[in-house]
């Protein structure tokens, strides 16, 4: 079989994302709401705000919002995880980042699976928070064993599926009816099933050790738990969601409301108690399924995200207990020393961006000027934030928690074990940073060699 009847991972990715939201939106009519009422807040925050629309148009940013989406799962074995690597892998969705959730009593480590190159960026950055549950951090031995047991009595994925992938891997792509049956294979692992595996005893200690280990455990896969739609007006998103009949999570999580958004703000509705049929013929519920909005900003070099990490930890006690409005408040004052214009956070370094030529800069003779301030200054190149398309593990564990009732174990804390994931992933994980650095650095050489000089900078 020859190449050009394969179709490209990307059309698989975005062919997955949507059947993937369609098979959300049946299962939690809610999702479906809360997709309706962020697409009200774009178009009239697009409507209100030319400028921002012109910019995300030129950015090519534009297209991508209305399929612009994370979802989040959680697996409980090795080879689940590793399975899902390749799964993904067919999608061209790659490891990136290590999220040590232990830190926040969550007894998972995670991953996101996601695209990695601008194109594919830019045609669906669909990505998908994976954690992995870690049974080590069980203290009760007994109950450490059952569950172990459990899990290894399931098989998250689907005979198809297996195959499809086998596939994908030996031909080195699939074509597109092969691709349709894909996507409808892999769908299968992230349905919800309302039957649980076990009886609801099992299902209560589970739960009583830590509400995740049970999600984790007793079903037949790794649900979907959630999708996220990306909003340009997060605060406006959340003030919405109570009239449209969403318990929505109290605070937004991450930096507040700026002029240069950064990073990751993120809210959700909470989740739903769903009734789930036990063995031996128990009727009882799980709670595990709830609906998410993200509004993204720019990614932050290491300088920027110790600043970042520095000033949410100074703002914990000012916000602790405070209404959203009060909290965000709060918030915003503290971050008042985080530099809140392009100009300054490309100076000082706290921020990635992409340099191109402008329409003079085309044309222009730049001399042997190579420094990329005075080249902006003369109006021959612009700069522009390149977006956050990961995830931040403070905001990720409030999302956990305010759907798991708080429940927190610090027992698991400091258990970082970055080298245990990525054995249990069978790959390396890519650092997320290191892919904001090659793409600036890339953007700064193009420019500069197309300005005439030769040398290729390599900051
Ligand atoms: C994942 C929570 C993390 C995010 O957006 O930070 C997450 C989970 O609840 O499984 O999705
Ligand atoms: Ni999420």
């Amino acid at each position: 079989m020859s190449n050009t009847s394969f179709v490209s991972s990307d059309e698989i990715r975005d062919r997955f994302s949507k059947a993937m939201s369609a098979m959300y939106q049946a299962e939690v009519p809610q999702y479906e709401t809360l997709l309706e009422l962020v697409e009200e807040v774009n178009r009239e925050t697009l409507e209100r705000d030319t400028e921002l629309a012109e910019r995300l148009s030129a950015h090519d940013e534009l297209n991508r919002l209305g399929v612009e989406r994370h979802g989040a799962i959680r697996v409980g074995t090795s080879e689940e995880l590793a399975m899902l690597r390749r799964l993904f892998a067919v999608m061209g969705m790659h490891p990136v980042g290590y999220y040590d959730l232990s830190e926040a009593g969550v007894p998972v480590h995670s991953t996101a699976f996601r695209p990695i190159d601008d194109a594919a960026l830019a045609r669906n950055p669909f990505r998908v928070f994976t954690s992995l549950l870690r049974l080590e951090l069980i203290e009760n031995p007994t109950l450490r064993e059952r569950a172990a047991s459990i899990l290894a009595e399931r098989d998250i994925f689907t005979a198809g599926a297996r195959e499809l992938i086998a596939l994908g891997e030996s031909q080195g792509g699939l074509n597109d009816e092969q691709a349709d049956r894909f996507v409808a294979e892999a769908l299968e692992t992230f349905r919800w099933h309302r039957n649980a595996t076990v009886d609801l005893a099992t299902y209560e200690a589970l739960n009583a050790e830590h509400r995740l280990i049970a999600d984790v455990v007793c079903f037949r896969g790794p649900h979907i738990n959630h999708l996220t739609p990306r909003t340009l007006n997060i605060d406006e998103a959340q003030k919405r969601m109570p009239a449209a009949g969403m318990n929505a999570k109290e605070v937004i999580e991450g930096p507040p409301r700026r002029n240069c958004p950064i990073l990751l703000r993120q809210t959700s509705f909470k989740a739903l108690e769903e009734p789930t049929q036990f063995k031996g013929e128990r009727q009882g519920t799980h709670t595990a399924r709830f609906g998410e909005i993200e509004q993204r900003g720019v990614a932050l070099t290491a300088k920027g995200r110790t600043l970042y990490d520095r000033l949410l930890t100074a703002s914990r006690e000012k916000t602790q207990g405070l209404a959203n409005d009060a909290h965000q408040q709060a918030l915003a004052e503290v971050f008042a020393e985080f530099p809140d214009d392009e100009a300054t956070l490309r100076r000082e370094e706290l921020a990635f961006f992409e340099y191109r030529l402008t329409g003079a800069g085309q044309t222009a003779d730049a001399g042997h000027e190579t420094d990329l301030e005075a080249l902006i200054a003369q109006g021959l190149v612009t700069a522009r934030p390149i977006t956050y398309e990961d995830f931040l593990p403070v905001s990720a564990a409030g999302i956990f928690q305010s759907n798991l009732g708080g429940t927190q174990n610090d027992a698991y804390t400091g258990h970082a074990n970055k080298g245990a994931f990525e054995a249990a992933l069978g790959a390396a994980v890519t650092n997320e940073l290191a892919l904001y650095a090659e793409r600036e650095a890339a953007s700064k050489a193009r420019v500069l060699r197309a300005l005439g000089h030769t040398i290729a900078v390599n900051d």
